[in-house]
């Protein structure tokens, strides 16, 4: 039997971004961020994030595209899912901003899950709650099987190259429910 412990807290889509960097031509840095994120973390202190791989967001509609069928595919792959127990750390979080080391999440991306392990800046304040990691996030592309959709990617934008490992930031703002 499971009980209510913690309170529930339901992300603020308007108000959170992810986004990640390319890197191409060697030089060549350029961000990218989803527009459609869902989450909740619920009474038990488990954290449920949906990413609409669609809805990436890169500013070029055709790289859009491209990313979305031959990077993501997302006919197969629509979302990429982030779960994690956060129940410990709920239970000692105090309002105000501090930093919380280690939390461990699994991410599930491209039919690939992987567990990650971060260190966060929350802050809470009464009902909300935001949460940003400390430093960015590398995310390989060879763990999730989407290293052959970059290649891709870079034959068909004529590209020399394509860094293949990936920085990846957030800002969370998730708001307690009623
Ligand atoms: O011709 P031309 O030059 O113009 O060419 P173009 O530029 O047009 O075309 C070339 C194409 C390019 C350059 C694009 C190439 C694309 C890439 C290299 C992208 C590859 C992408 C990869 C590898 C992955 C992207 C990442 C994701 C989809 C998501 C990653 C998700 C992460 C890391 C999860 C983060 C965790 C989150 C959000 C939740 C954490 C929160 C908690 C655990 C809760 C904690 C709570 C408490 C209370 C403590």
């Amino acid at each position: 039997m499971s009980t209510n412990v913690f309170a529930a807290w339901q992300l603020d889509n308007q108000n959170s971004d992810l986004s990640f960097t390319s890197i191409k031509k060697t030089h060549i840095a350029e961000n990218h961020h989803f527009k459609k994120l869902h989450g909740q973390i619920d009474a038990q202190g488990q954290l449920q994030l949906e990413i609409d791989l669609s809805s990436v967001e890169s500013m070029i509609p055709i790289r859009n595209q491209r990313m979305q069928s031959m990077l993501f595919n997302v006919t197969n792959f629509p979302s990429g899912k982030i779960s994690a127990n956060v129940s410990e750390q709920l239970s000692s979080l105090k309002n105000g901003t501090q930093i919380i080391k280690g939390v461990n999440a699994s991410l599930e991306l491209h039919g690939h899950k992987q567990n990650i392990r971060m260190d966060l800046v929350v802050n809470k304040h009464n009902t909300q709650l935001h949460i940003a990691p400390l430093r960015a996030i590398l995310i390989n592309s060879t763990s999730y099987g989407l290293t052959s959709g970059i290649e891709a990617l870079r034959k068909i934008a004529g590209l020399d190259t394509i860094a293949t490992t990936v920085p990846v930031t957030f800002s969370l703002t998730f708001n307690e429910k009623p």
